[in-house]
């Protein structure tokens, strides 16, 4: 077997351009140095303590149950067999980004790619891909969730038909998990928490996201997240707040994904920033600070 390599964007004259791979690995875990173990710690405590009361309960359970803690990089296989006997998802250590059909077949497949090296000291705060402490801290709690591994599941068969559909669907598609699996938050009788794991894996965010005055706060709605563009190089304008999981499994079978795409097509996109009437808003942000350029 092939050392597993670690597979980076790259910075050109042109800027940062990712990098694509689809090889599937065994994670090398006698590879990791002190210092990625270390890296692990620092973060694991740091969000530990931060996701406290900001976490919804689910995502800190399964932190517990899975066995994570500040020690050691965790193991695969161990997390495999109870993620497994849980709710059938399996873990697969993949070299870095992978092509977006490829990453929706392994979702499908209830496969979660988990990139197997992590940051350097240097990239603690800031790290533009994912790397391991996103993917596995971030991601992996909440596929231990039924609702939400079922979600995961069905927006990767959704994401295989799209990619038939052309552009317009796909890049729907990859708003929705924006706005929900990665910037997510979930309204509970204890407030609102984080279920996002793009919020979950970062310090800063995950306390701008519900304390700060700047961003809009607006109840989850499938058509309205789909037409709505993001932003990847700040905090986000707008976060989404959904009722329970139960809302995010229906969104991806009840007004069924094909279906959507038709009633969608030419609609026009929304900013990042915009209120519109019809939102159920929790907060309309200040919006200080904002850049008006950037949204994708
Ligand atoms: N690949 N390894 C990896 N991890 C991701 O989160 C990921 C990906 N490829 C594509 C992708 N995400 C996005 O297109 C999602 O928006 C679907
Ligand atoms: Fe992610």
């Amino acid at each position: 077997m092939t050392e597993p390599r670690r597979v980076e964007h790259q910075m050109t004259d042109k800027g940062y351009v990712p990098v694509y791979t689809t090889a599937v690995v065994e994670q090398p875990w006698a590879r990791y140095s002190e210092t990625d173990h270390a890296v692990w710690g620092q973060l694991f405590r740091r969000q530990r303590e931060i996701l406290r009361d900001r976490a919804c309960p689910e995502f800190l359970d399964a932190i517990d149950a899975l066995g994570m803690d500040d020690a050691r990089i965790p193991r695969f296989d161990d997390i495999n067999r109870l993620l497994l006997a849980a709710t059938g998802w399996k873990l697969i250590a993949v070299e870095g980004l992978l092509p977006e059909l490829t990453f929706f077949e392994h979702l499908a497949a209830r496969e979660f790619p988990v990139t197997w090296w992590i940051r350097r000291p240097d990239q603690i705060d800031y790290i533009a891909e994912p790397d391991l402490f996103h993917d596995l801290f971030g991601h992996v709690p909440l596929l231990m969730n039924p609702v939400f591994a079922d979600y995961m599941q069905a927006y990767g068969a959704g994401g295989v038909r799209a990619s038939t559909f052309g552009n317009e669907p796909l890049a729907n598609l990859t708003r929705l998990y924006w706005y929900t699996v990665e910037f997510g938050l979930i309204d509970t009788p204890q407030g609102l928490r984080i279920y996002g794991a793009g919020i979950l894996s970062s310090k800063g965010e995950s306390i701008h996201c519900l304390e700060s005055d700047v961003p809009n706060r607006i109840g989850f709605d499938v058509q309205r997240v789909m037409q709505t563009r993001y932003r990847i190089d700040s905090f986000q304008k707008t976060y989404f707040v959904i009722d329970g999981f139960e809302q995010l499994f229906k969104a991806t079978v009840d007004p069924d994904f094909g279906p959507i795409y038709y009633r969608m097509k030419g609609a026009e996109p929304i900013a990042a920033a915009s209120v519109l009437e019809s939102d159920r808003v929790f907060q309309h942000g200040s919006g200080i600070g904002w850049a008006s350029a950037g949204d994708v």
